[in-house]
Formats: structure tokens, sequence, C-alpha cells
């Protein structure tokens, strides 16, 4: 479903137009009924004799409400700059179409209104300004329509023509991450919390269980409503209203964003690629106070200009943006800055990273999916869709990787390897065990990789049989020491005193010796490593002992502290 959006300078007759087109007076409020003028979002949607669902949002086009204007056109996909015709091009006018170039919006349509006040000269003139202004303009103007409320003129073309282009909108029919930027929040006796928004990314069902991505906090859908009937299934891209449970309205604020758990990213900071507007008065630089936009939230942010000291007015540039509010993004996400002192737009742009990692000097992103993995080294199918919002194949097991870093890893493993004949897979990272079963030659058996031929030896019963004892083990000397004495140099096991422990044993402790150390900061003794496993001493010191020679513990007099391999 396609949503309409108005902008334009205060007064130039946006309201009046949605009321023309649809019949519902966008200003709801008694406030803006008093004031004649927008103060908050407008909604209102009509169905059109051709069976087309218009949806509009309203803005308001006074200055003050700039923060409210940039929430109602965030996520819509086309604008209707809305001039008056008798007093033409104005300062909201400018700022409002450097928003929606920003925001990039591709698709919109010039209105001029009010035309029963001007003669046909004046219209003939304003025509000529809008197109000289629009000229260089990033978004695709469509013909202007010239309307009056009062003669209903023009009107029912504007219509046709809205018409059109919403049958051209592509609807993307991905269901696959919804997320819905709330931009009302109230309480209705009987029903309880109620928000609104423009859902997008995905369908949402009713009674589905969603969260609060600013806090949290976990709600569920009690009841959807898209243009005033109850629907079992919101669709993206449609304006919708939801019943909430689990959460009172005054928890919810406008700008808060609901979406499914362990579906996104939530981020602080991104890296973006910007263009500062042609208007601004100065370079944009890290220095000033900022306000960020994203979907309908607005807060304070700071900026950090990547590969360089500022970036001119007109120009495009790469930035970091720092901010309080976790919020669940991802890498083609529209943001928006403007200079909270001035007052001003700075500009705006795509997000590229929504979890960047590396210095603000060595930043270089590209919004790549294979350039966030190369950064991120190994990353399981669902943290790389969350930050690349793509799906990604698995390269091994459930984990994505760039070939580049599968290639290293393998290299670092065979290695290992090489050094040390065989390897215990419980030491490695879970991508690593995944990892090592896929390298030719390499053969598992009981947790212990082994390059070369499959070894006999490591099916012997003496390896389950040690690894099952865990830290009670066999006496050696009643076993064949032949035996022992091959799988102890294979490190498969580790002896003191004819007492041995499987290697996975001793890497299964790690736990125990973390609280160990926590609780003996300067190191521990046999005794409470005896008391921590309530084994004998017979078993206590052998296993002290075998730690050693693993590299988990060192020994510092009576005392256990932690080892090279810790
Ligand atoms: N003569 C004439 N007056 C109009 C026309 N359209 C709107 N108006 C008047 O212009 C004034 C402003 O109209 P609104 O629709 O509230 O303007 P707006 O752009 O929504 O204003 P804000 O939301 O406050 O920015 C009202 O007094 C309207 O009656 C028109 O086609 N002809
Ligand atoms: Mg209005």
């Amino acid at each position: 479903m396609t949503v309409i959006a108005t902008a334009g300078h205060v007064d130039h007759g946006k309201s009046s137009l949605i009321r023309a087109i649809t019949g519902t007076d966008p200003d709801r409020l008694a406030e803006e009924q008093r004031r004649a003028m927008t103060i908050d979002l407008g909604f209102a949607h009509c169905t059109t004799s051709n069976g087309t669902v218009l949806s509009f949002v309203d803005v308001p086009g006074h200055a003050d409400f700039i923060r409210t204007m940039i929430s109602g056109v965030s996520g819509v996909d086309i604008v209707m700059l809305i001039i008056d015709a008798n007093e033409g091009w104005k300062p909201q006018t400018e700022e409002h179409l450097g928003i929606i170039e920003v925001l990039g919006i591709s698709s919109g349509i010039v209105v001029l209104t009010k035309s029963d006040k001007v003669d046909a000269g004046l219209l003939q003139q304003r025509q000529e300004e809008i197109a000289a202004r629009l000229s260089t303009s990033s978004v695709t103007w469509h013909d202007t329509v010239i309307t009056s409320v009062v003669t209903n003129t023009g009107i029912s073309e504007l219509i046709t023509q809205i018409e059109k282009l919403v049958a051209a909108q592509v609807t993307q029919s991905q269901n696959t991450r919804p997320r819905l930027f709330i931009d009302r929040v109230f309480s209705m006796k009987g029903s309880g919390t109620v928000v609104t928004g423009t859902l997008e990314g995905g369908n949402l069902e009713a009674a589905s269980s969603l969260i609060v991505a600013r806090t949290g906090t976990a709600v569920r859908i009690r009841e959807i409503q898209t243009h005033g009937s109850v629907v079992a299934v919101a669709e993206s891209g449609s304006r919708c209203a939801i019943n909430l449970s689990g959460i009172d309205a005054n928890e919810l604020q406008r700008g808060d964003a609901l979406v499914c758990e362990n579906d996104w990213h939530m981020s602080n900071a991104f890296d973006a690629r910007i263009t500062v507007l042609p208007a601004l008065q100065h370079a944009l630089t890290h220095r000033g106070s900022f306000t960020l936009h994203v979907g309908t939230r607005s807060q304070s942010a700071t900026v950090r200009i990547l590969q360089s000291e500022n970036i001119d007015p007109g120009q495009p540039g790469l930035v970091r943006i720092r901010f309080e509010h976790s919020l669940p993004l991802v890498p083609g996400d529209r943001f928006l800055l403007r200079d909270t002192g001035i007052g001003a737009t700075v500009g705006g742009g795509v997000i590229l990273d929504v979890d960047p990692r590396g210095r603000v000097k060595d930043a270089a992103p590209d919004g790549s999916p294979e350039q966030i993995l190369n950064n991120r080294g190994w990353l399981t199918v669902d943290e790389a869709r969350q930050l690349t919002g793509k799906d990604i194949a698995p390269i091994v097991g459930k984990w994505v990787a760039s070939a580049e870093t599968l290639r290293s890893t393998v290299t670092a493993l065979e290695q290992q390897l090489t050094i040390s004949v065989s390897l215990d897979t419980a030491t490695l990272a879970a991508y690593e065990r995944d990892v090592i079963s896929t390298i030719d030659g390499v053969h598992i058996n009981n947790g212990i990789a082994v390059r070369g031929e499959s070894d006999p030896l490591l099916n012997h019963p003496y390896v389950s049989l040690f690894l099952q004892a865990g830290v009670t083990t066999p006496d050696a000397d009643k076993l064949d020491r032949n035996i022992i004495r091959q799988l102890v140099q294979k490190k498969i096991l580790f002896e003191h005193d004819n007492i041995a422990f499987h290697a996975e044993t001793l890497s299964s402790m790690r736990p125990t010796l973390e609280q160990l150390w926590a609780q003996h900061p300067e190191g521990f003794t046999m005794a409470n490593l005896r008391d921590a496993l309530s084994i004998t001493r017979k078993h206590a010191l052998p296993l002290g002992n075998c730690l050693d020679k693993a590299g988990l513990t060192k020994r510092q007099g009576d005392l256990r502290v932690a080892g090279s391999a810790w």
C-alpha cells in the first residue's frame, strides 16, 4: 500500500486539499481548529472510483513544527509539494523540498492551490518559477496540478494523477522483518494502548509478540486496524493502528519502533553517506549541536566526519553519527540531520553500516554486504541478516563469512595442527569447530582433531573411557601403558603420577577455574580445587599438574594462577 504525504509552507492549503480529496479533515485537534493551522500529523484515507486506496499523511507547514513534519514524511512513497498560487515559493517550501530530497522520496506532484485567488498571468509566472526551482531536484516531479477547493477546480485531475503514481509504485513483496515507527500513541477507553504508524519491512499479524526497540519491553498485538477496519494481517507499506497489551500508553512515545525480538540490530551509532544541503551557509564539521531524525524518532546526536575535516554545502561525504536511544536500523535506511543551534537542516542521506567498529580515521564504509562481512569476520546467519539486511547463505554450518575470512581461518587452523599434531576442538571458537571439520584430511574423534590419515588410536576404547570418567579417572597403571603413553604423546590425555585426564575434561574445567580465581584472586590451592570438585586428594594433585601441563594453570609456590593457554 502506498502512503502519500503533504509538504509545503504554512497556510498554503495542504489540509484543505486532503479534506477535498478524502472528505476527512486531517486537523482533528481542538487547538488546530481554534488556531486554523496544523500542529500535529493528520491522517486520512479514501477509496477512489477505480478502487484505489489512497492513504495520506498531512504535515504541519509552520517552521516551529519541522520535527513533526520530518516524522510525517519519513517512510512515505509519494509527496505532494503544495504551493499557494498567490504567495508562491516560500521558506518552508524550500526547507521541505530539501527534507524530501535527503530522505530519498523519489516521486512527487506539485500542487498549485488557491487558483481562485489569482489570474492566468500570475499562474503562468508561478509555474515558471517552480519549474526553475525544481530543475535540479533529485525527486521525479510529475505534471503540476492547479487546484482550488473553493471552486472545486483540479481535484479530480489530482486524484487521477495520484492514482497513476500509486499504480506505478513497485510493491516490494518482502515479508521478512516488520518494523513500525510509531507516529501516534493514545489510550482508548476499553481497549487500552493504541499506536499508529506506517508499517514497513514485513507484514504483522494479530496476536504476535513484539518488542519496543528503545526499552526492550515485550508487547502483544491485541488488534490491528488499517483504515478503520479490523484486519488479521497488516501488510507492509500500510498505515495501521495497533492495539497493544502489556504496556501503558505513557511508556511509549512518537519515535519508538516496534519490531520482532532478535530480528534487528539495535544501533547507537552508524556510518553513513550524507549530502550537505547547498543552502547551508557553512561547511559541516563535528562542531555544533545536532538532531538526528530516523523514522519518526528525533534525538540529539554527535557527528564525526570520516576521511576529511569537513563537508562543503552541496557536497557528499561520509560521517559517523552517535546517539543515545537505540534504533533498529539496517543499511539503506535514510536519515536527516539538523543543526539544533541554527535551526536548519544540514543534510541527510543513506546509512551504510549500523554497527561501525573500526576507528573513525580508518573507516571507509561503502554499504555493501561484502564489506560488512569482511569487517566483522564470522557471523551467524541471523547476525549477518541483521547487519546487512540480506539473507546470506551460510558458508559453513550456520556461519557466514567472506571467502577471505574463511581462507585465513583455515590457514590458522592448519598451522595449529602442524604445530601440535592434534587439536582439542573444545578450545576452539564455535565457528572454528565447524570449519575444522571441513578441512581436507582432518579427522575428528571424541573432540580431538588430527591431520593426516585417521589415527586408529583415536578410536581406542580408552579415549571414550577417559572422556566419560571426567575428573575421577581409572588408575592408569591398571591399563595398557603403551596405549596410555601414545595417547599422552598425542595430547589426547594428560598424565601425572599414573593418573590421566582427557584433554576435553581439562578444558571443560574453565568455568570452575574462573570461579576459583574469583574467590581466590591471588591463586587457589590444591585443597581449594579438591573442595570445589568434591574429589579426593589422590585425583586433585595430578589434576592440578595436568592443568599446568595443558597451560590452563601455572604453579606459583603452593598456588595456581592462570597459565599461558587460559
Ligand atoms: N481561496 C482559497 N482559500 C483556500 C484554498 N485552500 C485553502 N484555503 C484557505 O487557506 C487557509 C489555510 O488552509 P489550510 O488547508 O489550513 O493550510 P495548511 O497548508 O494545511 O496550513 P498548515 O497546516 O498550518 O501549514 C484556510 O483559511 C483555507 O480556507 C483555496 O483553494 N482557495
Ligand atoms: Mg494543515
